[in-house]
Order: structure tokens, then C-alpha cells, then sequence
């Protein structure tokens, strides 16, 4: 069943916000997801991510199985290439790195991941992941060696992602990169909602409930927070 990108697009309608937890596979034992799943049914919730930069093979299908016996919360890979691609999440966001010039990011990566993905009954939701200058060099500018687009240039962020709507992603991703210390600008994030049909993701670099709240009223449809939780898991109850 094809639920996921449906339930994004209806809650955008309504005027719902989302909100995911992005869980790093590489930085969780399986022993702890049974109790990670109750703080996460307690906060406001909607969908959960997972995964990393770099995780060591194996460890994604691990914490999805366990997951997936303790929430109904849909699980969608957030891979940060094809290794961490498992059958047992619910979808994947089929990530191309639109504000990079790296091939192998841009599209050989996604070819690769072809054989796996077919053999597979993910929902695979094509979107478009642009890398915003966070203030550090964070791991997916380390990954991918590429260059985030400055703060300074919202016409290049907004013409980006409006590029990745014409070529058909159903999602825009504007990252700051987990653990930024300036997350996306609220005029960015504005720029580009209001260019956009397609919903937004924002993520990086979020650590407040009122950076969340100005996140979604500059336009953000669904809100990623990662390390705030990560390092608090009572983040929520604030
Ligand atoms: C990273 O957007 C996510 O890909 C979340 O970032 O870890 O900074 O919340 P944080």
C-alpha cells in the first residue's frame, strides 16, 4: 500500500504540520528501542526517519525490524547511499543532492541502488535534497564533498528547488546538515515555500520548540529534528 506520500500531500492540504525524529542506526543499540519508542509516541510525532551518513552495513535493517515492533509511526530511510536501503522501513526518500555538482550523489548512487530497490516494497517518494550552508562542515558536505549554497543566496536556493520540482520530486528537503549551528534562514524557507507546489522538509540544526513553530509558519511542512533529540530525549515535553 502507497500511504505515505498521499497522507504528506493531505496533511500539507489541511494545513497539518509533520514532524520526524531522524534516528541515527549507527548511533543506537537495538536494546534501547523498545523505551526510544515510547519518548517518541510521546512527543508530537508523525513519522520517523532513519539514517545516516555513514552506517555500518547491516545496522539499518537491525533498528528498523526492532522499530517496527514498537510503533505504527511510518518509518522512511533517509540513506545516505544505497547500503542502508532495507526492506523492512515502510518508504525511502529517493534523495538526489540537488545543490551539489558530485555525480555520484546527483545520480549514480540511485542507479546503483536500482537492483535492491526493485526487489523491494518500499515507497519510494523521488525528492529533492538541497544542502544549505549551516555555519560547520557537516557530514553530508564531508560525504559527499560538495558545497552547500550560502544563507545569502535565496534566489539560488529557490531556483534549486524549483529545478527539482520541474524534473519531478515530489519533496524539497532543505538541509542544514544534522548538528548545523545555524539552521535555514526563515526568509529561505519562506522563498521557497512560496515558489513551491510540492511539500517542503526542513531539517538541520533545529533546537527549540520556537525554532520548530517558525520553521512550519515560514511555510516548512514537515520539520526534522535529529540531535535535539538525540541528546534529550524529553525534548518534546517542554
Ligand atoms: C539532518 O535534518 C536532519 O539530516 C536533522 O538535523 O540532527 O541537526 O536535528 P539535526
Amino acid at each position: 500500500m502507497r500511504y505515505i506520500y498521499k497522507d504528506i500531500l493531505a496533511a500539507k492540504q489541511n494545513g497539518k504540520k509533520l514532524l520526524a525524529i531522524l534516528l541515527d542506526p549507527d548511533k543506537l543499540e537495538v536494546a534501547q528501542i523498545e523505551n526510544l519508542t515510547k519518548k517518541i509516541h510521546a512527543s508530537p510525532a508523525t513519522h520517523v526517519f532513519v539514517g545516516g551518513s555513514t552506517v555500518e552495513k547491516g545496522q539499518t535493517k537491525k533498528i528498523v525490524i526492532e522499530l517496527k515492533k514498537h510503533t505504527k509511526l511510518p518509518i522512511i530511510l533517509f540513506p545516505g547511499d544505497k547500503s542502508q536501503i532495507t526492506n523492512t522501513a515502510d518508504g525511502i526518500l529517493f534523495l538526489s543532492l540537488l545543490s551539489g555538482r558530485n555525480p555520484k550523489f546527483l545520480i549514480e548512487q540511485q542507479i546503483q541502488s536500482v537492483s535492491i530497490l526493485k526487489n523491494t516494497n518500499l515507497e519510494i517518494i523521488p525528492t529533492g535534497y538541497i544542502l544549505i550552508d549551516g555555519s560547520v562542515e557537516t557530514a553530508v558536505q564531508r560525504v559527499s564533498k560538495t558545497s552547500p549554497i550560502p544563507q545569502n543566496n535565496p534566489q539560488l536556493i529557490t531556483d534549486t528547488a524549483l529545478a527539482g520540482e520541474y524534473m519531478g520530486k515530489q519533496l524539497i528537503y532543505l538541509e542544514a546538515g544534522s548538528g548545523a549551528t545555524e539552521s535555514v534562514e526563515i526568509k529561505n524557507i519562506q522563498a521557497v515555500a512560496n515558489a513551491i507546489s510540492v511539500p517542503l522538509i526542513v531539517g538541520g540544526g533545529l533546537r527549540s520548540l520556537s525554532a520548530i513553530e517558525k520553521a512550519y509558519e515560514a511555510g516548512a511542512d514537515l520539520v526534522v529534528i535529529g540531535t535535539a533529540f538525540e541528546k534529550d530525549d524529553s525534548f518534546f515535553d517542554k
